[in-house]
């Protein structure tokens, strides 16, 4: 408990220090308030105004400070909404402040870290703030608990200057007598995990109106998800094994162990392990409150399959709501996750929040225990246990049942008249045409504002990720119209299935990973066209995702900040390409270009287009989603009847070129070669 240091401050200024005033200080720091004033004495002093009124906190107060804290416990994001709401209700920033130091020795911490990004990511005069990352505030949730006794030491004996990075080694889970450990290197990457944790953050299930209710959220819910498991598949298909299974038949034991070996700082415990071949159970657990049974989700499983069945869902008023071809996938995504703007809580429940529960808590179903939930509990480390995309993959076919549902795209649904796309093709320095080259590489994340020691200042922790090497693709498109707008959309799926034959389309539009999209403006003829992968769509760059590896960078740079709120949205940029096989992995490279009048979205004048870095799978910031195309468009329907390949699929506006990814297994310390580079708004210096 540091009541003086600064909140959210930037790496730059952290000499800076709060003057708080006395009322707010607990009963039990008040009579030590000069001493603690003192403690880290800043160059620079910001008074905290003192408010007249204190809103009514009981609600997240009732929360104990250092309990766990779970994102997908109803109870609990209730009360972070009222802390949201109180938060946002504050008149100016120096009110929003002066309530978010008062808050910050009482409220619950991973709460009041929450509760507060998310108020900084929605009010205009502090999104473009600079929001620590995640990982800097709570280094404990992405690493190995290894690595931070270590850290304290060093920070302990070496002077700044001399401090040499703590290595964390990529094998701290498991070994692979465990399979899955196979795909450590994806569950476990850091930049994965704070995605995963940003797009919960900008799309909160719970909280006010303002907060929830974004453009085609339940779709994107849907959308972002099946990518990932596509992506999972994919990296599942390069290590030779099986595309993961659905977790169904939920009264046989779980398969899959895992034990993360991550300290749980707060609580001061561990997060609780796994053991292979767990049953799920009923949970009650009252200090939670969470009471549910594996029933509910059966029956609200059930009541899911009917809507989609019968077209319709009810209302809490008893009103048929159609499921339409466009909009019936986000109400069904706003139902099955669920969020607020679910049309029936009641009759539809909370199937995939509640199955993250059940999951999560399965060691100790009524808490006599007294174990908190395990990572499948929280999004900033539910992504590192198997268990995760089982249950995503069961999710996503629920999905993929009412898109089952609906009219397959006709060809005049794919094509784009007089226009076709002649060939594509990857190049990459150094690499065979048509090639993607994947491999290990070291990077530093630094963990000091996460950790309490003396003396302070920098000490980084070393990592290993995949990585690839950047490439460019080069698109000859033809067009015999005159001049207009295309959107070009790039995505690669596998060419052969476990058993080495080629994909049916059927189950390869599953499998479909997107790469990019953006628009191009047609000129009448020939047209060629140049994209580097570090342009992506998809991604943010790879400094926005770790933030901190150059601490020399000035601080306030407008760009950069704004890089790292709405922005710290995005996959990461080191796991676009699947890692394939040394062999090289066979794949399809797919490009369409379409309609671009047809795919523009109109945003109100003045909508704010700053952060769009990573729109595919994040949206825009205050603005539309910027395709009025389904998500997924064109792998989100079944075939039109007739069509068995992928080859039979294409209308002239298409292509696909057979690629392979090859993995090389050797490590790189460099990270020059990823970086984004200058032009845009939102891309931070080197
Ligand atoms: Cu992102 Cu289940 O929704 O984790």
């Amino acid at each position: 408990d540091r009541p003086t240091e600064p909140l959210f401050v930037s790496k730059g200024d952290d000499n800076v220090s709060f003057e708080v005033p006395s009322d707010y200080l607990i009963d039990r720091y008040k009579p030590l308030q000069s001493d603690i004033q003192n403690r880290f004495p800043g160059d620079k002093t910001i008074p905290v105004k003192k408010l007249n009124n204190i809103p009514d906190l009981s609600l997240p107060l009732s929360l104990p400070r250092n309990a766990s804290f779970s994102l997908f416990n109803q109870s609990h994001t209730k009360m972070a909404s009222r802390l949201i709401e109180v938060l946002l209700a504050t008149k100016s920033l120096d009110d929003l402040m002066s309530l978010a130091v008062y808050c910050r020795d009482r409220v619950n911490s991973y709460m009041f870290i929450y509760a507060l990004s998310v108020v900084m990511l929605h009010r205009p005069e502090t999104r473009n703030l600079r929001l620590p990352s995640h990982i800097e505030m709570f280094p404990s949730l992405y690493m190995e608990s290894g690595v931070f006794s270590r850290a304290r030491e060093e920070a302990e004996v070496v002077p700044v200057g001399s401090r040499i990075a703590i290595e964390i080694p990529r094998d701290f889970t498991a070994t692979d007598l465990d399979p899955e450990h196979k795909l450590s290197y994806f569950r476990e990457d850091i930049g994965l995990n704070l995605h995963h944790w940003h797009w919960h953050l900008v799309y909160p299930f719970e909280g006010p109106q303002s907060v929830v209710n974004k453009d085609r959220r339940g779709e994107l819910f849907y959308y972002m998800h099946q990518q990932i498991i596509a992506r999972y598949n994919m990296e599942r298909l390069s290590n030779g094994m099986n595309r993961v299974e659905r977790l169904t038949h939920w009264n046989d034991p779980l398969t899959e162990g895992y034990f993360p070996k991550l300290d749980n700082i707060m609580a001061n415990t561990v997060w609780p392990s796994r053991p292979a071949n767990s049953r799920l159970s009923n949970i009650n657990r009252a200090a939670d409150q969470v009471a549910f049974d594996i029933e509910d989700l059966e029956r609200w499983r059930d009541r899911i399959f009917d809507a989609i069945h019968s077209g319709f869902i009810v209302d809490t008023n008893g009103r048929q709501v159609r499921l339409t071809e466009q909009g019936g996938i986000d109400i069904l995504g706003n139902i099955i996750e669920a969020s607020t703007l679910s049309p029936n809580p009641n009759l539809y429940g909370t199937l995939h929040n509640n199955g993250h529960l059940a999951i999560s808590y399965i060691h100790d179903p009524d808490n006599r225990y007294l174990e908190n939930f395990g990572v499948m509990g929280d999004s900033a480390t539910a992504m590192r246990d198997p268990i995760f995309y089982r249950w995503h993959a069961y999710i996503d076919d629920i999905f993929q049942e009412f898109k089952s549902t609906i009219p397959s795209y006709t060809v005049q649904n794919l094509t784009f008249e007089n226009v076709r796309v002649q060939s594509v093709e990857v190049t990459a320095t150094g690499i065979p045409r048509n090639e993607f080259a994947t491999f290990w590489q070291k990077s530093d994340v630094e963990l000091s504002r996460g950790l309490d020691f003396l003396p302070r200042g920098p000490i980084l922790a070393r990592f290993t990720h995949l990585q690839h090497a950047p490439f460019n693709y080069k698109i000859v498109v033809e067009n015999n119209g005159n001049q207009r707008t295309g959107k070009v959309r790039i995505f690669i799926a596998p060419k052969l299935d476990e058993r080495g034959s080629p994909i049916l389309y059927r189950d390869q539009r599953k499998l479909f990973v997107e790469l990019d999209k953006f628009s191009v403006s047609l000129k009448r003829g020939r047209n060629e066209i140049t994209r580097s992968s570090l342009e992506s769509s998809v991604t943010i760059p790879h400094e926005a995702t770790y933030r901190n590896l150059d601490n020399n960078r000035p601080a306030d740079n407008t760009a950069e900040a704004e890089a790292f709120n709405f922005c710290g949205c995005g996959w990461p940029q080191n796991l676009l390409i699947p890692k394939g096989s040394a062999e090289g992995l066979q794949c399809q490279l797919f490009v369409m270009v379409s309609d671009g009048t047809i795919d523009q979205v109109e945003n109100a004048q003045g909508a704010d287009q700053t952060c769009d870095d990573a729109s595919s799978y994040c949206g825009l910031r205050n603005a539309r989603y910027p395709d009025s195309r389904s998500m997924g468009y064109p792998f989100d329907r079944v075939p039109r009847n007739g069509v068995v390949t992928l080859q039979q699929f294409l209308t002239p506006n298409m292509i696909a070129q057979d690629v392979r990814i090859r993995f090389a297994n050797r490590t790189v310390s460099s990270f020059a070669n990823n970086s984004r580079p200058s032009a845009g708004t939102n891309n931070p210096p080197r």
